[in-house]
């Protein structure tokens, strides 16, 4: 069997635009509908969404019946649960919480197999490598690794320098809100102050030849922020999805103005 090669990292690599959303409902039938609606790449939640391997693999599962890709993001830096994700058949990691090239150092380790890093070997328990079905898996396995850290508080943005020097990260995604409440402006995140340190973080990180992403659920400042150059984007979550129509919905109804037209849901 073939090695799965990780077209997220390779888009990132040439420059492509991705646009994604969130999966932040921690199961596979939601994953699935998702799958079907033309999405670049899905980030299945593994931080703030209630998800444990048992679901991420469910998710995995699906999604690679269709061409998105999928990436996971990591509750934590933990060596051990990466290990099991990785084994999972994660090959796009998403690392909350970067703040130095001390620890995106650790990460590169964490998802290379020795010499070059500290994976731990067992293949025959592992999705990633079918089984041992997949020929020369321990020849391609690192190849395949796509690290994108977060940057996402002040102590992260100060860090960013020397964390875009670390070899091994791929892309730098920037977290708005986490970012917002660092710089004292919890729940804020279109605050002037949070935007203009992201748009120089943007810079700074296109400037060093890394893929850099954002999320805003906000279309225009989604935009702005691909303009700026971020090439690849969240542009929502699903759970929210579901609930904004829901309440829209249910508002239409409720005030006597579904009769008289409108988008149906
Ligand atoms: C944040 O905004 O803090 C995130 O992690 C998601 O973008
Ligand atoms: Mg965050």
């Amino acid at each position: 069997m073939d090695m799965p090669l990780n077209q997220f990292k390779r888009a990132l690599a040439a420059g492509q635009s991705q646009i994604g959303l969130f999966l932040g409902m921690a199961n596979a039938y939601v994953a699935e509908v998702v799958a079907t609606t033309g999405f670049d790449w899905l980030l299945i939640d593994g931080e703030h969404g209630p998800n444990d391997l048992q679901s991420i693999i469910g998710q995995l599962q699906v999604l690679g019946q269709y061409p998105v890709k999928p990436v996971v993001r990591t509750v934590d830096h933990d060596t051990a649960r990466i290990k099991q994700l990785l084994d999972a058949g994660v090959q796009s990691l998403m690392v909350p919480m970067v703040e130095s090239a001390a620890e995106a150092e650790a990460l590169v380790r964490a998802m290379r197999y020795p010499p070059h890093g500290i994976r731990g070997v067992g293949t025959a328990m592992a999705r990633a490598a079918r089984w041992n079905g997949v020929g020369g898996y321990f020849a391609q396995a690192d190849r395949e690794m796509c690290l994108i850290v977060q940057i996402e508080s002040m102590a992260g943005l100060a860090g960013l320098d020397e964390i875009l020097k670390v070899d091994g990260v791929d892309a730098v995604f920037i977290g708005p809100s986490d970012l917002a409440a660092s710089m004292g402006h919890l729940g804020n995140p279109g605050h002037p102050d949070v935007k203009a340190a992201l748009n120089a973080a943007i810079a700074k990180i296109s400037a060093a030849g890394k893929a850099v992403g954002v999320f805003s659920a906000d279309p225009v400042a989604a935009e702005a922020y691909r303009a700026m150059g971020a090439s690849f984007l969240l542009v929502g979550v699903d759970a929210l999805l579901l609930r904004n129509s829901a309440v829209v919905l249910a508002e239409r109804f409720k005030k006597g103005e579904a009769g008289k037209g409108g988008a149906a849901y």
